[in-house]
């Protein structure tokens, strides 16, 4: 009888471990989102403008899994833009090429306190 509940025991800890795995498995897949910065070529790119307190369009568009370079103009002031969800920020000057392998509605804004309108300046980057 001891030694059936030392096996249940043993058994309940196991699959709470398993289950532990496995949620923080997900956690990571989600943080990471898929994006990778690389070296290569990109075989399509946008152009994001930004001046106060707007950006040029409210949504811009990337396919999945192309090599997209992202650049940042600055029209006025002084604007970046950071991607919480895919842990990118893009300077004005510096244009960063992305691979994002997962599709989705990625929300941006600048990250620059850059004046009064500053909390407006938000947009959409959509990956299909
Ligand atoms: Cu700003």
């Amino acid at each position: 009888m001891k030694k059936y509940l030392l096996m249940s025991l043993l058994i309940a800890a196991a699959m709470l471990m398993l289950a532990a795995c496995g949620s923080k498995a997900s956690d990571n897949t989600n943080a990471g989102s898929g994006v990778e910065e690389t070296g290569t070529a990109a075989s399509a790119n946008i152009v994001i403008k930004a001046k106060r307190y707007e950006f040029d369009q409210p949504v811009y568009k990337i396919k999945k899994g192309e090599p997209t370079q992202i650049t940042l103009e600055n029209e006025d002031g002084v604007h970046n833009i950071e991607v919480p969800d895919l842990d990118l920020t893009v300077n004005s000057g510096k244009p960063k090429v992305v691979t994002i392998n997962d599709a989705g509605e990625y929300e941006f804004h600048c990250d620059i306190l850059c004046g009064s309108g500053h909390s407006k300046m938000i947009g959409k980057i959509v990956v299909e």
